[in-house]
């Protein structure tokens, strides 16, 4: 799949739309969920323009995947569900149920998850 640079994270990347932001370095971006299905619910993106995980993954470049993969420790840390816990969760493609087409990894925290399955 193309990507594309219509996509609403794209927007947010280039400051077309608005968004809470936590955290931000040279590789990454992440800010609140615009409708969080948890207490904490932060999206962790990389700057580069990547599908999804199976994109990034294969693509992307050793220091974006560390700086990625940080990202989310720190943030975690940062938020203080370090302790508590929380679920790392993203989603790929069609069965994945992915709406935005921009790499993302979902970070939910603050409260009892309850089961995953
Ligand atoms: O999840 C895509 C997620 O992106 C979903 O939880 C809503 C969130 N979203 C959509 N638009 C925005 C804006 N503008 N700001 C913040 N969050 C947003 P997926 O894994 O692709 O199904």
């Amino acid at each position: 799949m193309a990507y594309d640079s219509n996509n609403i994270f794209a927007k947010i990347l280039r400051g077309e739309i608005p968004c809470t932001k936590v955290f931000e370095n040279d590789h990454v971006l992440a800010f609140n969920d615009i409708a969080p299905k948890a207490p904490v619910h932060v999206l962790i993106i990389p700057k580069g323009a990547y599908v999804s995980f199976a994109d990034f993954s294969a693509n992307a470049t050793d220091e974006e995947i560390v700086a990625l993969n940080r990202a989310v420790g720190e943030i975690a840390r940062e938020k203080g569900i370090d302790a508590t816990g929380y679920r790392l969760l993203a989603n790929h493609a069609e069965h994945g149920r992915q709406d935005v087409p921009h790499y993302h990894v979902h970070l939910l925290g603050g409260a009892d998850l309850g089961p995953c399955f």
